[in-house]
């Protein structure tokens, strides 16, 4: 158990249910118990924010096209988002948070890190504020969370989303070395698609796979990213909890299963990553003043292009067609090009709190 004389942190992870899906269905009684989808409407691009779990069950999905989301359930209903209904919970999901501890970090409108290793109130247990802390959310705002509770932010992440909804996970102390060991390797943090094969072509599969392997050969394969993997392999996370981190850029990339030697298939994967960069900038409900394409060739030599508006700019055209004018200007055709990014920045006042991450931007790794 995690007690007052254990020298370890105890961390916990919030993450609200289905987040805009439940607000809907508190807000309008016509929506409880019903399959419903949060966007997918015209102008939100077709695509689900999420969906309610009465839709899940059937396979629907955040960021399906709602298309899909309607053949995998004829009587699904397509409600427009309120973001400022959801910011509005936001700020009260923080208000209860900040009555445990102030060391809170959180990740997007709902969800959050907290370290309690101190808290406010002398209560010493972890699971214990965890619980207080759903239940004030069920009766304060009828709303559900699910929390997982640990000695680092990796595990407490994990855990949050092993019994949802209105889950409660704990792993301790005791019990991290096994856990890391049980993890498929899909779960590290930063292991795309990509990575994943690779890992997968070496053998390896699940965290105790992945600790054979030696800091240095870690480094090797996998680059700068190897470091934190060989650690994390360990159970070891040493990131705090950072409260008020500003978000200083958003971003999106993707490295290709073959490198790319044409403009117009660059173009098409440019498409896919501006829309993920505009979903994540709406989510923050952050418009950024500069563009920045990232270039990586085959020979791993990297370059950055960017450009800034007078303005903020928030529309996926808007930073669709800068990126591809950035691209044109390196004259990109017959050149190999192995991975290509979006990144907006230059927020300014609207500034709001940073996603996940162990460096200081929020990037998407290849997806
Ligand atoms: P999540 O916490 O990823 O999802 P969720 O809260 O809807 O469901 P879960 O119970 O699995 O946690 O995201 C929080 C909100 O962010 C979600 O309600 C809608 C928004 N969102 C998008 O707009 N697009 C996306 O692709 C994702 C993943 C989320
Ligand atoms: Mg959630």
């Amino acid at each position: 158990m995690m007690d007052k004389s254990s020298n370890h942190r105890k961390i916990i992870h919030v993450d609200m249910d289905a987040f805009y899906a439940s607000v809907e269905q508190r807000d309008n009684p016509d929506y409880r118990g019903k399959a419903i989808a949060v966007g997918g409407l015209p102008g939100n691009r077709g695509v689900v924010m999420t969906a309610s779990y009465e839709a899940r069950k059937f396979g629907v999905r955040s960021a399906m096209p709602s298309k899909q989301a309607l053949q995998l359930c004829p009587g699904i209903l397509f409600v427009q988002p309120r973001f400022s209904a959801y910011k509005e919970v936001s700020q009260k999901i923080r208000e209860i948070f900040s009555r445990y501890t102030d060391l809170v970090e959180p990740l997007s409108l709902d969800e959050a890190y907290l370290d309690v290793t101190e808290d406010k109130q002398g209560i010493g247990s972890a699971i214990e504020i965890a619980k207080l802390i759903k239940q004030s959310i069920l009766n304060e705002l009828q709303l559900t969370a699910s929390a997982g509770v640990s000695v680092n932010k990796f595990i407490a992440k994990i855990a949050s989303d092993m019994n949802k909804p209105d889950g409660l996970t704990f792993i301790g102390p005791s019990a991290v070395e096994s856990f890391m060991e049980k993890l498929p390797i899909e779960k590290f943090f930063g292991v795309g698609k990509v990575t994943a094969a690779k890992m997968k072509s070496m053998g390896i599969h699940t965290g105790a796979d992945l600790k054979m392997l030696n800091e240095d050969d870690m480094i090797k394969h996998f680059g700068k990213t190897g470091k934190f993997y060989y650690q994390i392999a360990r159970g070891i996370d040493e990131r705090e909890v950072q409260p008020d981190r500003e978000t200083k850029s958003i971003g999106a990339e993707d490295t290709f299963a073959y490198d790319l030697t044409e403009a117009d298939e660059m173009f098409i994967e440019l498409e896919k990553i501006a829309e993920t960069v505009c979903k994540r900038l709406q989510n923050y409900e952050l418009k950024g003043r500069t563009v920045t394409l990232k270039i990586k060739y085959s020979d791993f030599k990297q370059i950055t292009r960017n450009y800034s508006f007078a303005e903020p700019v928030s529309d996926v055209n808007v930073i669709l067609d800068t990126a591809k004018k950035l691209l044109l200007s390196t004259e990109p055709d017959d050149k190999r090009i192995r991975l290509l990014g979006i990144t907006l920045s230059n927020f300014g006042e609207q500034v709001r709190q940073k996603k996940d991450g162990n460096s200081n931007q929020l990037v998407l790794f290849e997806e």
